[in-house]
């Protein structure tokens, strides 16, 4: 998986991906993430990527040219996909992560200030995603999200201990709590069903705690559940 990452802050990028799980990825050749700077393609002395909105208002709305030519810039391979990250895009979950992944290069528009001149987006047609409800200074930290999320979902990236296969949203409930040594702590007991060793016991356990934990704290998903398990 290619990750090219049209950004004003490469820095941000490239340093966030140095760690961990993503680290031992690059490091790996199971992803590899390109940073293309859209100020390198401007035409003017001063290198400006943005400007006052036609009509008025308040903020700077970033350039299309330098945009455009940045994109022009990248090698595409047949499996490509464009993503534009921003607050009015579809939202993000774990149903548009198992789509991304299936492609072998995903390019992503991340903007800043109050957003793309919309001739950016008549141009390069990019599908739109945000993270969620609320406005961020830059596109830097949806793009992550991005990198990250789709990252352990190809074969390589997630060690046999880290599958994904057990995880949250494969199934549309939250997981249950987990526990490890000591037994006691501060006067707080593991669960006595977890010491036993009989594993159907603790299954049976785990998935009422996950049916309680989800009623409780999302009751949207719950529901999604309970009417899918209705057939
Ligand atoms: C406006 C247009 C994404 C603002 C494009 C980006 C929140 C999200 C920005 C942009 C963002 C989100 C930058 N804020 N909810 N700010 O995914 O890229």
């Amino acid at each position: 998986m290619i990750f090219d990452v049209m950004t004003l802050f490469p820095e941000m990028i490239e340093n966030a991906c140095n760690f961990s799980i993503l680290k031992r990825a690059l490091e790996n050749n199971i992803i590899k993430v390109n940073t293309i700077n859209p100020r390198d393609f401007t035409l003017d002395k001063h290198k400006k990527v943005d400007d006052t909105p036609y009509g008025g208002g308040a903020g700077m709305v970033l350039m299309p040219q330098p945009y455009v030519d940045a994109y022009d810039s990248i090698d595409k391979c047949e499996n490509s996909v464009t993503i534009m990250l921003s607050p009015q895009g579809e939202p993000f979950c774990d149903k548009t992560v198992n789509e991304l992944a299936a492609f072998n290069q995903i390019i992503m528009l991340c903007g800043h200030y109050e957003g793309f001149d919309e001739r950016i987006r008549e141009v390069i047609k990019p599908r739109e995603i945000s993270i969620g409800d609320f406005v961020l200074t830059g596109g830097e930290l949806p793009a992550l999200c991005v990198i990250d999320a789709v990252s352990r979902k190809i074969e390589g990236t997630l060690g046999k201990i880290e599958s994904a296969d057990e995880d949250s949203f494969a199934d549309g409930l939250l997981e249950y709590p987990q526990y490890t040594k000591p037994r006691e702590f501060r006067g707080l007991h593991v669960p006595e069903v977890l010491l036993n060793g009989n594993h159907k016991e603790i299954a049976e356990f785990r998935q009422r705690c996950r049916l309680e934990r989800t009623r409780q704290r999302r009751p949207d998903l719950y529901e999604i559940y309970i009417n899918k398990s209705k057939g």
